[in-house]
């Protein structure tokens, strides 16, 4: 594991990469603005946030722009679904038709993409697939079969490019959980917590491109300090099911004295449930974990690097008979290995097919987003990659740039295979954080056909060529 990025131990508040650095030292100026003094009960509680519609499959999701508040002391205007943030929790059941009337009340046009479902490319979302766009002012409806259960989600798929109006910038995601015919999980509450980061601005690195930072972040629409507390009781099982929504960031989260057992990622259960210090979650991943509450106190469950934290992405736990300020102990390292969560043997499967996928980026000079390749090509100039029905496809994905990217397949998903040579199994993923400099490969099995959009989950990086389509022959 020595030669592995993955499991180098890191201090939560040193630098991860060049671009946390320098985003750690504008989040540590903006952070002074985030006073943690006043723990309300706001009306819009953790438990539970959101609607249970069980009984229908079907649903009317309106997109309008809306005034959200943050915080009492923080409101941002902004393109949300259901005039709330996080859009409304969907609960599907697998394998049951739904019907989705989707209404655009912005005057630009919108599409919505169903992240992780194997659905149709007229479900999809996509219009690099060929999904249509809804018209300023217009509608559609939509029907599909959920499929696979678990945590997914919903959201805007339009670029946003110089615009940070648009796109994963706004407030339009919410989750979909597509429940199993059979629910194994043993918990004895369920959470759902959405990670954003907001106020989007561009700054300049160190090498003179530019990138997107942000003055705050939430947990489910409110800043640290501002949510109702996750109340739970000692020994309590209480299962987490996390999803970072977030444009461009990924974040790593702490709860203090306890720890996160993973039983999913991505909506796949995993080939072992390991229990972890730290989560990270690239843009667009999910986790579930269960925590045994075994440590009462009042806890900050929050960003684990102190500069993220201070911007709002934080929420509390409360041991019920618990009162008092919630208190906060930073891990010893950040550690994240998706190796820990795969097949204790791995199983070794032979791909039918090879697909190297070669990231780059070129500098397009100061002030300047840098252009991301794709076997040396930026989208829409990428070459199609051509997909056989029933073949397995080991998709080659060798990160030859400075900065992780967190590559998303539609409408499929792949299993990892191998982190810097060292095979696994058992591990599902629709998005995998590549780091920079390494290499990993994963499994496609093509069994969707349809035009498929693989890309980077960064809205900066998909808005600057990294993406490519992949079409059935
Ligand atoms: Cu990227």
């Amino acid at each position: 594991m020595q030669d592995n990025p993955q499991a180098e131990p890191m201090h939560p508040d040193s630098p991860t990469n060049r671009r946390q650095f320098l985003r750690g030292a504008a989040l540590a100026a903006a952070a002074i603005a985030a006073p943690l003094k006043a723990w309300v009960q706001t009306g819009q509680a953790n438990s539970p946030p959101f609607p249970d519609n069980t009984a229908s499959q079907d649903y009317r999701i309106e997109i309008a722009e809306i005034e959200w508040e943050l915080s009492p002391h923080k409101k941002v205007r902004t393109a949300a679904y259901d005039g709330q943030i996080p859009g409304r929790l969907l609960r599907l059941t697998e394998g049951k038709p739904a019907t989705i009337e989707i209404v655009n009340r912005l005057d630009r046009p919108e599409i919505v993409h169903w992240h992780g479902q194997w659905i149709p490319v007229a479900a999809d979302g996509a219009m690099e697939e060929g999904s249509p766009m809804i018209a300023p002012g217009g509608q559609t409806r939509i029907t599909f079969t959920p499929k696979p259960s678990g945590l997914h989600w919903y959201h805007t798929h339009v670029p946003a490019r110089r615009n940070l109006k648009l796109g994963l910038y706004s407030g339009q995601f919410g989750l979909l959980q597509v429940e199993p015919r059979t629910n194994p999980a043993r918990y004895d509450q369920e959470h759902f917590l959405v990670l954003h980061d907001w106020e989007p601005y561009f700054a300049s690195s160190d090498d003179g491109s530019q990138v997107v930072q942000y003055v705050c972040g939430s947990i489910n629409g409110r800043m640290l300090g501002y949510d109702s507390p996750v109340q739970v009781s000692e020994g309590q099982r209480v299962l987490f099911h996390i999803l970072n929504a977030s444009a461009t960031e990924a974040h790593w989260l702490a709860l203090p004295g306890h720890h996160f057992q993973v039983i999913a990622m991505d909506g796949s259960p995993v080939g072992n449930e390991a229990k972890v210090e730290t989560l990270r979650l690239g843009p667009a991943e999910r986790i579930s974990a269960v925590v045994a509450m075994d440590t009462p106190g009042v806890w900050i469950l929050g960003e684990a690097r102190t500069a993220f934290r201070n911007t709002g992405m934080g929420t509390v736990v409360e041991y019920a008979g618990r009162a008092g300020k919630p208190q906060w102990t930073a891990p010893a390292r950040l550690q994240w290995d998706y190796r820990a969560f795969a097949d204790a043997v791995p199983v070794i499967r032979k791909p039918d097919v090879t697909v190297p996928l070669v990231f780059s980026s070129r500098f397009q000079g100061h002030g300047a987003l840098d252009r991301w390749m794709i076997n040396g090509k930026s989208f829409p100039d990428t070459d199609p990659v051509i997909l056989k029905e029933g073949l397995r496809h080991r998709l080659v994905f060798d990160n030859r740039s400075m900065d992780d990217h967190p590559v998303h397949i539609h409408r499929h998903n792949f299993e990892l295979v191998s982190i810097q040579g060292a095979a696994m199994s058992g591990v599902y993923k629709d998005v995998v954080i590549v780091e920079a400099r390494t290499k990993v490969e994963a499994d496609l099995v093509a069994t969707n056909p349809g035009n498929t959009l693989f890309h980077c989950h960064q809205q900066d990086h998909m808005d600057s060529g990294f993406m490519a389509l992949f079409v059935y022959a």
